[in-house]
């Protein structure tokens, strides 16, 4: 059996439930078609986020990686294109505020995700559940630990899938939010469960 990395982030900023959470921990241990699930939580942190995910790659030895990110205000279930080598945005929850740094000194100026992202957006909106390509990962941890999963597996030369997915709020967050658009926590960990079967 294959293994898949998925991973979900903390709360952050005034995001007091982050819903990957959930999700990770619905699919953690799952058989899902070849793979079994290993679920972890990152913490939202510049300083620690991409030791933790390299820490999991390199002793997970994962055939997969899937790392998921609450994108509060999108509408749909959008996998990440691209991480780019920058590090910004708002404070992160050990109050670090980096602004514009490299992730990388000597990394690309961007990594493209090597998920199938076509294919899920298309399996996903045929099975109801709305999905769209995103361009842009924003800066921010989601970002950061995008690139520094693929920069490892690209210099561990393997031809591991990995890549980026960032998901909507969940009903709970919306309600304690109040102006962001949401989806059922049930539905998100369904959208994951679909994209994860996308792979071989
Ligand atoms: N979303 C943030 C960081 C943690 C999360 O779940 C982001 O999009 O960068």
């Amino acid at each position: 059996m294959k293994k898949l990395l998925l991973t979900g982030f903390e709360p952050f900023l005034d995001f007091t439930i982050n819903p990957t959470m959930s999700v990770v921990d619905d699919l953690n241990g799952k058989h899902i078609n070849e793979y079994e699930v290993v679920g972890r939580v990152l913490t939202v942190d510049f300083k620690s986020s991409g030791a933790e995910m390299l820490e999991h790659i390199r002793s997970e030895k994962p055939d997969a990686v899937i790392a998921l990110g609450l994108a509060g205000g999108r509408y749909k279930i959008t996998p990440e294109r691209i991480a780019v080598n920058c590090n910004d945005g708002d404070r992160d929850n050990s109050g670090n505020l980096p602004q514009g740094e490299k992730i990388m000194e000597d990394g690309p100026d961007g990594l493209f995700s090597t998920l199938p992202i076509r294919e899920i957006v298309e399996i996903l909106n045929e099975t109801g559940y709305p999905a769209d390509i995103s361009n842009t990962a924003g800066t921010y941890l989601c970002n950061h630990v995008m690139y520094q999963a693929l920069f490892e597996l690209k210099q561990q030369n393997k031809a591991v899938p990995a890549g980026f997915i960032h998901i909507p709020a969940s009903h709970e967050l919306a309600i304690q939010h109040k102006k962001i658009p949401s989806w059922s926590q049930n539905d998100l960990t369904k959208a994951i469960e679909i994209s994860i079967e996308t792979l071989s």
